[in-house]
């Protein structure tokens, strides 16, 4: 993935002429586009490959299965188009393995899921997110999904993880702050309501580089 603006944008919206749009709108100050369910259940998966017209494509699928289904899963969404997929960690390495090594086999990426953002994740996910990060390293992913909602706890994930690349979401809509999460660690923030429910999703993409650009 290219590391220029340090934005990407998660396009939850279900119609794929808006989709397109925003995209469109978007494209010059992102350096990829999430898309996941919401997208794909509204739009077909051939949205992958329309999207990327504008921006490498990170499927959000957070893949959680035994590795034959996993390994499955990913090698669709690459042939569909995607740069990325991201999976969870809880299934265990066997599982994260077979998703790298298909990754592997077209050049692309995984993320993995370590602590999320919302609220609920102090449940199950935080007194676990650091083994999970270490999987992450173990199994040779390309990086990790941490929380822009709690910078100290990127941190941590950060220091567990070295030179793996986070991507964080949680920035805007969730509360948590772009510069933040890039002071605390982050590679690329992730942002969805705060640009595509916007009035113009292309002045506030820019406004969050501007933001982060701050901070370099
Ligand atoms: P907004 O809250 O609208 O900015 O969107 C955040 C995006 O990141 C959504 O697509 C979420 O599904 C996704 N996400 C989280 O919000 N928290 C996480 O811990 C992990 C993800 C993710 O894997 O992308």
């Amino acid at each position: 993935m290219r590391r220029n603006t340090q934005l990407i944008m998660a396009l939850d919206v279900t119609d794929k002429k808006k989709a397109r749009a925003i995209s469109k709108e978007t494209a010059q100050h992102v350096d990829a586009i999430k898309i996941g369910y919401p997208l794909v259940l509204g739009a077909g998966l051939e949205i992958i490959n329309d999207i990327c017209e504008f921006a490498p494509v990170i499927a959000d699928f957070k893949v959680a299965d035994i590795p034959n289904t996993d390994g499955l899963i990913c090698s669709q969404t690459f042939e569909a188009g995607a740069s990325a997929v991201i999976v969870h960690g809880f299934t265990g390495h066997d599982s994260v393995l077979e998703c790298v090594k298909t990754a592997k086999d077209f050049q692309a990426d995984i993320f993995v899921v370590t602590e999320m953002s919302h609220p609920g994740a102090v449940e199950f996910m935080q007194p676990k997110a650091l083994e999970l990060a270490s999987l992450a390293v173990e199994c040779k992913a390309s990086g990790v999904v941490a929380p822009a909602t709690r910078p100290e706890r990127l941190r941590k994930i950060r220091d567990v993880v070295g030179g793996l690349t986070i991507i964080s979401p949680g920035v805007g809509a969730q509360g948590g702050s772009a510069a933040d999460a890039i002071k605390a660690g982050a590679d690329y923030v992730i942002v969805g309501r705060s640009i595509y429910n916007s009035r113009n999703p292309g002045i506030e993409a820019e406004r969050i580089v501007k933001e982060i650009e701050k901070c370099r």
